[in-house]
């Protein structure tokens, strides 16, 4: 038997270039792992859509699609294709996840959350002439989780690692409930320091939601990484990452360059209207002095229209950023994904104004906001990502580090100005 894996990725029209591009470039695990849980005995194709095109005409019997939100009405649209011709189609990934029902319409089977237990259920189903509509599993138990596939043809393929599942926080925008619930679970060190070691490169992403939540695991893995020699980002909690200087020690001497850190608001009512249990606005500064002060760099991230937000949040996040002299910055409108408690209270109030899932991309402004129009919200975003990455400031924080080596110099203006341009950051 023979099946097709597709990463779905949609297109947008870069205004920048002025053409369609691929939205990112990053690198995702969702292909290699799908392909390792897929059992030895099935011939398996792929296609990452960011570098590759569906062959429509693929002569095979099943095709599985994964698919995030932003990319779903594309996903649709290849999965009819496919069913068109003849063959069986299974939806997976974040947004069927959120919205089975939906999913369905255009699928045999749609998987709700992990794969390592419903594919190969699944599969045998399908060989059985048994297909379900829809396959469930309980939270996959960590030492289950197979190394992930690495799939030479993608350059990207080796540059995410992943170390634990789930988050508890239960923030109210947050879709990773969606898949990996709040059940945290952690992968084994050995395996994931092995899975480090049998990279082809030396710098990669940790794709956890956060490294932060069980320090001691943390701990532990990044004792295992000294000596590794290489070099990583991860995402972690400002609680944690404000206290624990041993763990910002550790991280330094495992490798890591960045963190991620979900700041989202500067407003403490905010951040309880939210709920994001692990930010206290005062901690801030005090943690991002700390984290620099272990030799490692930090993207903040930040969302905008929350129904706590008044015209003034842009003025004062920007001002608090310039404060806290972040390195790099991501501003997002807020999006309610699907699944989300956010999504559905936004529903139940009549206030979400389109589900054209092909908007939902953090640029756009997909809800009714409380305290501003539409307009003010999408502008307001715009005017804070073009002044933090204006030219002149990619230059005055590239000199700011003083012990930066010039190819480092070069190399950070270029990657702040033009990439974050490129990405409209
Ligand atoms: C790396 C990453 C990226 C990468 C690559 C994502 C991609 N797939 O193209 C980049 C940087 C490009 C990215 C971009 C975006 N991302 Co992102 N990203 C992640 C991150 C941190 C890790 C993804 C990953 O590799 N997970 C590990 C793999 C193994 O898990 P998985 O993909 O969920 O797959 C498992 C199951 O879902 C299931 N499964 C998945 N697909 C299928 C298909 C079939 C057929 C079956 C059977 C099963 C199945 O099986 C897998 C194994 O169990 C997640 C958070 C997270 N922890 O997952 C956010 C996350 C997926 N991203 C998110 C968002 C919002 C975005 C953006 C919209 C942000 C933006 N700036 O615009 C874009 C959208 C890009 C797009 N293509 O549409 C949201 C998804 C929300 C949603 N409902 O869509 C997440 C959950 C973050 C969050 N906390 O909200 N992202």
């Amino acid at each position: 038997m023979k099946i097709l894996l597709i990463l779905s990725h949609w297109r947008t029209r870069n205004t920048f270039l002025n053409k369609f591009v691929v939205t990112s470039s990053y690198p995702t695990l969702t292909l290699e792992q799908l392909v390792s849980v897929t059992p030895d005995h099935y011939e398996v194709d792929y296609v990452d859509e960011r570098w590759q095109t569906v062959d429509v005409n693929w002569d095979g019997d099943l095709v599985g699609i994964s698919t995030l939100t932003l990319s779903a009405n594309h996903a649709y649209e290849i999965a009819d294709e496919f069913r068109r011709r003849g063959k069986t189609v299974v939806l997976g990934g974040y947004h069927p996840s959120a919205v089975p029902e939906e999913a369905k319409q255009h699928a045999d089977a749609v998987v709700i959350g992990e794969a390592e237990i419903s594919w190969p259920r699944l599969l045998a189903d399908y060989e059985h002439h048994e297909l379900k509509p829809f396959y469930r599993s309980d939270p996959v138990d960590p030492a289950a989780i197979p190394s992930p596939k690495r799939l030479p043809e993608f350059r990207t393929s080796d540059g995410i690692v992943q170390a634990t599942r789930g988050c508890p926080y239960r923030c109210k925008f947050c879709a990773v409930q969606n898949v990996e619930g709040a059940m945290f679970r952690t992968r084994p060190v050995e395996k994931v320091i092995e899975e480090i070691k049998s990279l082809q490169r030396t710098r990669f992403l940790f794709a956890d939601s956060s490294l932060t939540i069980n320090s001691t695991y943390t701990k532990q893995l990044f004792q295992e990484m000294a000596g590794l020699n290489v070099h990583f980002s991860c995402y972690g909690n400002i609680d944690v990452l404000n206290k624990d200087e041993e763990l910002l020690k550790l991280a330094h001497e495992a490798g890591c360059e960045q963190w991620l850190i979900g700041f989202e608001s500067v407003n403490q009512e905010t951040l309880k209207f939210i709920g994001k249990k692990t930010n206290k606005v005062e901690d801030y500064a005090i943690a991002v002095k700390k984290i620099k002060g272990y030799g490692m760099t930090i993207m903040g991230l930040f969302m905008f229209g929350f129904d706590t937000d008044t015209n003034d949040v842009f003025d004062s996040t920007l001002e608090a950023v310039y404060k806290m002299d972040l390195e790099r910055a991501g501003f997002a409108i807020v999006t309610p994904y699907p699944g989300t408690p956010l999504f559905d209270e936004l529903e139940k109030e009549g206030r979400i104004l389109t589900r054209d899932w092909s908007q939902y991309n953090l640029r756009n402004v997909v809800f009714q906001p409380k305290n501003m129009s539409v307009e003010e919200l999408r502008d307001g975003r715009e005017s804070v990502a073009k002044e933090y990455y204006s030219f002149s400031n990619c230059l005055r924080r590239g000199f700011q580090d003083e012990n930066i080596s010039i190819d480092r110099l070069v190399n950070r203006i270029v990657y702040d100005y033009f990439i974050n341009r490129f990405y409209r950051i």
